[in-house]
């Protein structure tokens, strides 16, 4: 196991600055505590979420030709690679010469470590804990490789386009010339289908939001009462994302780490963007931060794409 920049807990930090701004804001990266992230997978498996399914379609159908692509003896390097299940076609099928997971949560590393040696014991693993979004560096035994970033899920479209574009252009840096990047997208639609999305008629995606606030009162000795609280979620088509909010039904006061915060009736706190692109507006944006587009694999069922990209 490699321990790149210590992860650092910003979680009170980030929580109290959040919520003393106007307009009300918590990063979406705080979503992912135990029960959040069981919630996100229940999230992949509703038939109104279609991003894991018809990634999952892309990547059966054409695993062999991105690993085609991709080229032999590669050291793929995944960013935010939880549980590693969407990487098990692209891994069987490019056989890299080392697998480099990287994850802010070291328990998942190891589990998924030993997971994957048992399942393939071919593969060289190296695994970085890491939070991938801060700053951190490639250890150097990948000096020298022919390094592919892989960042399925459309994990990128949480960022706003400006972080993307640093995100991209640290990618570029870190896989170096004639590295690339293989990454997933999920595309602009209708607005309807987009919402149901995020607002799921069975709530699922309500109580991974209203987690949240779960988790503020257990870790920061919040006093946030749920039911005065609601999801909303809508698509933003002037900036082209999905919002996701916690809007207070009430005026209220609320506690946190002994700080308190008012809250007048109806006010949001933002807790997620998820920006949406064209192919074009992405490869635009990956250009711009010093990657090349080279293939598209296009869903048909459900407007998705993965893309290749080569780093200059
Ligand atoms: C992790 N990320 C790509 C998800 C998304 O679609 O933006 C998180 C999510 N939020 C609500 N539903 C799913």
């Amino acid at each position: 196991m490699h321990v790149q920049a210590p992860v650092v807990d910003r979680f009170r930090e980030d929580v109290l600055a959040g919520l003393a701004r106007v307009p009300k804001r918590v990063p979406p990266k705080y979503f992912y505590d135990e029960r959040g992230s069981r919630l996100f997978e229940a999230i992949c498996e509703l038939p109104e979420y279609p991003i894991t399914r018809v990634e999952t379609a892309l990547m059966q159908r054409h695993s062999e030709e991105m690993a085609a692509c991709l080229g032999k003896d590669v050291w793929l390097i995944e960013y935010g690679s939880g549980n590693s299940r969407k990487s098990r076609l692209l891994l069987e099928a490019l056989r890299p010469a080392v697998y480099m997971p990287i994850d802010i949560s070291v328990e998942m590393l190891e589990r998924t470590a030993r997971e994957l040696a048992l399942r393939y014991p071919w593969l060289r693993i190296e695994a970085v804990w890491a939070d991938y979004a801060e700053a951190w560096e490639l250890p150097p035994v990948a000096a020298g490789a022919r390094r592919v970033a892989y960042f399925p899920g459309s994990s990128i479209g949480n960022f706003d386009p400006e972080e993307a574009r640093r995100f991209l252009a640290s990618a570029a840096r870190l896989v170096g010339a004639g590295g690339g990047m293989l990454i997933g997208i999920d595309l602009k639609r209708g607005v309807d289908r987009l919402t149901r999305a995020y607002d799921d008629p069975q709530g699922v995606t309500a109580q991974f939001n209203l987690n949240l606030l779960v988790r503020i009162n257990r870790e920061l000795q919040g006093d946030f009462v749920l039911e005065r609280f609601r999801h909303v979620a809508f698509y933003n088509e002037a900036r082209g994302r999905v919002e996701m909010h916690l809007q207070s039904i009430t005026h209220q006061q609320v506690a946190v780490a002994g700080r308190r915060f008012g809250f007048f009736a109806g006010e949001a706190m933002h807790t997620e963007n998820s920006y949406k692109y064209s192919v074009e507006e992405f490869e635009e944006l990956a250009r711009t931060a010093g990657f090349s587009p080279r293939r598209r694999w296009l869903a048909g069922e459900d407007p998705f794409a993965v893309l290749y990209l080569e780093a200059a």
